[in-house]
């Protein structure tokens, strides 16, 4: 972070960092460039913004050129969240598909054997994840025929689960990530598909959160809420009313002080906390 940067610039910044497509990228460096410090002293972050520029509109030719031929093809977000599994060929991602989602990819000892995306959904306590396993990650990814078009399903996700036999693979897949400037949060699998379950879970910065109506049970399933919720942030989800006539709230769980706590709209929850909502 420069000195000086102003808060329009750190917003711009935070929207790029979030971005997830090639346009929404190239739109927040602009916007970025536009609120950049123009004092000398600031010369240098500007250079380094006008290269991204020039590096993201290079990538979006690229993936402008192989959508021509890969414009049949779509893999479309569902769930929570959406995690990619890759390495090279033959590394276990299709038997790592297979264990953790219902999905039936075709697991095979010929190199290569997946050449599309596969997709299943993981089942977290009734929270449901979108898991795609990306073809092999080959050298110049990009220009290999549907490589753009995969890289933008890697771009679109929230967290990548890396499938390595040998240590040394994970260069590989560092410089073709770097390449296409994708920095995301990753895990490196280590064979133990339950307790990557829970480290999936841990890296996407949700939690569970169950409702219910007073004297009955919690409802499954719970839904899934970005880190830091608060019971007004979850009333949106479930019902505006909640909202707009809320009286106040009991909470059991983590956050809460004791059992069935009454509570107010700003009241953050935690992982697996269980709200009930009272209206006026
Ligand atoms: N290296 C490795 N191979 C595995 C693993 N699990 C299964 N295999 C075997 O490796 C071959 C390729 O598996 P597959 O899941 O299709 O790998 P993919 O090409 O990365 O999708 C098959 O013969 C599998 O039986 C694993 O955890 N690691
Ligand atoms: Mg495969």
């Amino acid at each position: 972070m420069p000195i000086n940067a102003t808060y329009e610039y750190e917003e711009a910044e935070k929207k790029f960092l979030s971005a997830q497509t090639i346009p929404e990228k190239l739109k927040a460096l602009q916007e970025m460039l536009t609120k950049a410090p123009s004092h000398k002293g600031a010369e240098k972050l500007r250079k380094s913004i006008k290269e991204r520029i020039k590096k993201y509109k290079d990538l979006a030719s690229k993936e402008k050129r192989t959508k021509k031929g890969s414009s049949f093809l779509s893999v479309k977000k569902e769930g929570a969240a959406r995690v990619c599994i890759i390495g090279l060929t033959n590394t276990g991602k299709s038997t790592l598909l297979s264990k953790i989602t219902n999905a039936k990819p075709m697991i095979s000892n010929i190199g290569y054997a997946t050449k599309l995306p596969e997709i299943g959904m993981m089942d977290y306590y009734g929270i449901k994840i979108q898991i795609v396993e990306i073809p092999a990650i080959t050298k110049n990814f990009n220009g290999t025929k549907h490589g753009s078009f995969f890289i933008s399903v890697i771009r679109e996700s929230d967290l990548l689960v890396i499938t390595l036999n040998k240590k040394e693979e994970f260069e590989l897949i560092k410089k073709e990530l770097k390449e296409n400037d994708v920095n995301k949060r990753f895990i490196i699998y280590d064979g133990d598909s339950e307790s990557l379950k829970k480290d999936i879970w841990k890296s996407l910065n949700l939690i569970k959160i169950y409702t219910k109506q007073p004297g009955k049970e919690k409802e499954y399933p719970p839904i899934a809420m970005k880190k830091d919720s608060t019971v007004k942030d979850v009333g949106m989800e479930v019902h505006k009313d909640f909202v707009k006539k809320f009286d106040y709230a009991r909470v059991w769980g983590g956050s809460a002080k004791h059992d069935g706590s009454r509570v107010g709209l700003n009241h953050r929850l935690i992982d697996d906390d269980v709200v009930e909502f009272h209206i006026k």
